[in-house]
């Protein structure tokens, strides 16, 4: 598959009907900073389409891409950003559960994680939700060219232990130079054309 067209939508605080919902979505999760709006970036091949900062947890809302025009890209707010008072995370909770409490159009996830870390209380938090919720998902492993090629079977080793995946079925993935472009958008087709 390739992203022909890329186009923001909306901004929501709250999650609820926004213009043309109803077409398949795919939303991408991870800790704040860990690459998201960078992979939406790359995928459409537009540098400024998601907003990329290096300050993390400054995205506290859902962001909506049509790709396409078929489906939904959702880039849902950040977790684990050590920053943000108890409010803040409440906040970031509720606006969680309302999008997956509502989201019927949801096909399927992709879970990013930093392929330079172990995955993060958070992160096996939002693994548990998805496997007891039957969400389907991908773990997408991140900033891939911060390692060497021979690295990676080595980093994703805990990764694999955390979220209880096989290596195979983790994309690495580098905004930086396209790694795994290719394997995310192969998997977005089939995850579409089901
Ligand atoms: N080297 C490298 N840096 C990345 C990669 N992905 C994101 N970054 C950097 O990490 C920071 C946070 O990225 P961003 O996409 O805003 O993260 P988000 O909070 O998950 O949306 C930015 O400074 C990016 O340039 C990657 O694949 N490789
Ligand atoms: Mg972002």
């Amino acid at each position: 598959m390739e992203i022909k067209t890329a186009e923001f939508v909306t901004s929501l605080a709250d999650y609820g009907p926004f213009e043309g919902r109803g077409l398949p979505q795919i939303a991408v999760v991870g800790k704040s900073n860990v690459g998201k709006s960078t992979m939406i970036n790359r995928l459409c091949r537009r540098n400024q389409l998601a907003r990329t900062s290096s300050t993390p947890g400054k995205t506290r809302l859902i962001n909506i891409f049509l790709l396409n025009g078929s489906f939904h890209l959702v880039d849902l707010p950040g977790y684990g950003f050590a920053k943000v008072d108890k409010k803040e995370k409440q906040r970031w909770g509720t606006m969680m559960q309302d999008y997956f409490t509502q989201s019927e159009e949801l096909k399927h996830v992709l879970c990013l994680v930093d392929i330079r870390h172990e995955p993060t209380a958070d992160d096996m938090t939002m693994n548990r939700f998805l496997r007891e919720t039957g969400i389907p998902f991908t773990v997408i492993a991140t900033k891939a060219d911060k390692i060497s090629r021979g690295a990676r079977s080595k980093n994703l080793a805990p990764i694999c232990r955390a979220l209880l995946v096989q290596p195979w079925e983790i994309i690495c993935f580098s905004g930086e130079d396209g790694t795994g472009r290719d394997q995310v958008l192969e998997k977005m087709n089939e995850i579409l054309i089901q």
